[in-house]
């Protein structure tokens, strides 16, 4: 599958979710709150993870159906966290996805109302009925995903980013405070695929190693893009690190390290998966392209 097809199925499921015609015993669904919450979660983006679920559940042949819905639920929490950092008390900007941010497009009370929206959300969707995966599994991967977006995954990450413009971490803190506020979410896409599916343990940690490599290298990629890209091409401005004096090992090590750094970590992710018996073409063609992406 192609990563515009799944952004394609993505954004279908999250329109069906995000719909006033579902009460799911709800009394009522306001309607100014789930038009930012669409605003926030149907506007484009290139729906990396649910593309990193999709696709590692069918290396390790797991149901199509699960992974959509895990896919789903990860791109909520995903989104959310763009809504909330995008607002003036944190990242302050006014464009994402090449569109006015949820807060510029309705106020800011709506945009923290529909980022939480979309957080709890995600956990719906996750223990619905209608996900078809053992009550275990479920659990599993909800556990997981709390970890992976709370206070020792992207929300820790991002306290810790925060405190960066004032700390000035070294390059270990640096790295720590991108695993957890890029990386985890990366690094459970392909741990929940794993687990969908019928990996056993090895091929388990190697899936969250993989996920871990190419987490690292999406940061990298991301932070070099803010000095080498533009604003029109990347649907968000750029030159913001720089600006706020941010912390990133680009402007610890240069662009040029950035680039080899990267095809080191190209290397690293494609010899893991060449350690399983699987097909992982399509996850060694999605590892390059994390790593080599222009927007
Ligand atoms: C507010 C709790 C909270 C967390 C925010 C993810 C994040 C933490 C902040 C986003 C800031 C940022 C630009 C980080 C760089 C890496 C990143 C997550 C980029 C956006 O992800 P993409 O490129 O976006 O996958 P699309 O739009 O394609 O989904």
């Amino acid at each position: 599958m192609k990563l515009q097809n799944t952004a394609k199925l993505i954004e279908q499921e999250l329109k069906t979710v995000l719909s006033e015609d579902i009460l799911q015993g709800e009394i009522v669904r306001p309607d100014h709150l789930m038009q930012a919450m669409r605003h926030g979660s149907l506007n484009g983006g290139k729906r990396l993870r649910p593309f990193l679920v999709l696709e590692t559940a069918k290396s390790f042949n797991g149901s199509s159906v699960a992974a959509l819905k895990v896919a789903t639920a990860l791109e909520c929490i995903h989104c959310y966290s763009l809504v909330h950092d995008d607002l003036p008390a944190m990242d302050d900007d006014a464009l994402r996805r090449g569109q006015p941010t949820v807060h510029i497009a309705f106020d800011e009370a709506t945009a923290i109302l529909a980022g939480d929206g979309l957080l709890t959300y995600a956990f719906d969707v996750l223990s619905a009925d209608t996900t078809p995966l053992s009550a275990e599994k479920k659990i599993k991967l909800i556990s997981s995903l709390t970890r992976a977006s709370g206070l020792g995954g992207m929300v820790g990450g991002q306290a810790l980013d925060l405190a960066a413009e004032k700390t000035a971490p070294d390059e270990a803190g640096i790295l720590t405070l991108q695993q957890m506020k890029t990386g985890a979410l990366i690094r459970y896409a392909c741990e929940a695929g794993a687990k969908i599916g019928d990996a056993d343990n090895f091929e388990h940690e190697t899936m969250s190693n993989f996920g871990r490599i190419i987490g690292q290298a999406f940061q990298l990629a991301d932070d070099l893009l803010d000095v080498t890209s533009d604003a029109k091409t990347m649907g968000k401005n750029t030159g913001k690190d720089a600006d706020r004096g941010k912390a990133t090992l680009v402007a610890l090590h240069g662009a040029d390290w950035a680039r080899a750094k990267l095809v080191e970590l190209a290397e690293e992710a494609k010899t893991l998966l060449h350690g399983m018996n699987r097909d992982t073409k399509i996850l060694e063609e999605t590892a390059n392209f994390v790593i080599f992406r222009d927007r």
